[in-house]
């Protein structure tokens, strides 16, 4: 044998022991590693890299370091982050049907979202993702949505008059504002802490764990349930990565997903519980409004006007609200 075709010989003999290159997943996340959304991505990434036996390695980038929200929908479309947990709320821009989520008070409780988002009508919302480039393949729990501020406690609509509140970037948020009478501004998750302290804003609105993880208790102790938006969340793998997987891959790909969900449901009905109390024992001042009704009712001119713009959209509506 020369010496060529030893070392020829020997080149493919190493070519053929070399597994395939593992695929390196790049994952967008807005909370810090303790949140349970995290900590449930966190188990997805472990679960697939050792199911697929190392042919995928997903890494999570917690605190929106890879972006803020937006931006971050738009990379996983086109493929540039390869996962992600996304809120809803934000999604409305690319996805219309989405927007149907952010319509106040559209659940009647978190139970009902369960129960929608895990069925049929769950499938018309992933469908519409996946229009969009983006595959949604569990559905993680956000609770329920009140306003906050710096000023004093929300008990009427009245309350709101004048103020101004941080809302997602959806514009359905800002005629909610606009209904009750403050005014909203869009603005990303991560300047709202040093918006509610220099006073660029009265208040904000969300759920018990994002509004302690956050730190926005520390500056707006104001805290009255409303409990005006119930959000789901997605996570969502993109088109692109998600057509590049084997069938063998997309079922651990999927079932990893719903694992990870079920572990975000229990370790967010613990955390509800858990920031409230925490909150509560640094000086939040937490008050039920006195008639959820009337907030309920101002939204009457939000859900004309969508229906107006969007007459295809109005039978889901109806679905979702006849669901139980
Ligand atoms: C949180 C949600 C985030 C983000 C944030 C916000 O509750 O989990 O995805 O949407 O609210 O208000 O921007």
């Amino acid at each position: 044998m020369t010496f060529t075709r030893i070392a020829l010989t020997g080149a493919l003999a190493a070519l053929v022991a070399v597994p395939a290159l593992a695929e390196q997943w790049r994952g967008w996340n807005i909370h810090p590693e303790d949140y349970p959304n995290s900590i449930a991505l966190e188990t997805f990434a472990k679960e697939v890299a050792e199911k697929t036996e190392g042919r995928i390695e997903p890494q999570v980038y917690h605190n929106a370091v890879l972006g803020d929200q937006p931006d971050a929908i738009e990379q996983v479309r086109n493929g540039g982050l390869d996962f992600a947990n996304f809120n809803m709320g934000p999604m409305g821009q690319i996805v219309p049907a989405t927007n149907v989520l952010s319509l106040p008070f559209i659940f009647k409780d978190v139970d009902q979202m369960h129960v929608v988002m895990d069925g049929e009508i769950g499938q018309r919302f992933s469908d519409a993702l996946a229009e969009e480039g983006l595959v949604a393949l569990s559905w993680f729990d956000s609770g329920s949505r009140s306003f906050y501020n710096t000023k004093q406690p929300i008990e009427t609509p009245e309350d709101v008059k004048g103020m101004k509140f941080r809302v997602m970037n959806n514009d359905l948020y800002v005629q909610m504002v606009d209904q009750l009478g403050g005014n909203a501004t869009p603005m990303a998750y991560g300047e709202v802490y040093q918006s509610l302290k220099t006073g660029v804003i009265d208040g904000a609105e969300n759920n018990y764990p994002s509004y302690d993880s956050s730190n926005h208790f520390e500056v707006a102790k104001y805290y009255s349930i409303t409990n005006h938006l119930i959000i789901p969340e997605c996570l969502c793998v993109s088109t692109a990565a998600w057509d590049a997987l084997s069938d063998e891959d997309k079922a651990i790909v999927k079932e990893a997903a719903v694992t990870a969900a079920k572990q975000q449901r229990e370790l967010w009905a613990e955390r509800e519980m858990k920031s409230r109390a925490k909150v509560e024992a640094a000086g939040s001042q937490i008050n039920e409004v006195k008639d959820p009704k009337a907030f309920q009712d101002a939204m009457a001119p939000v859900y004309e006007g969508f229906i107006k713009a969007n007459p295809d959209l109005e039978s889901l509506i109806k679905d979702i609200q006849s669901s139980s």
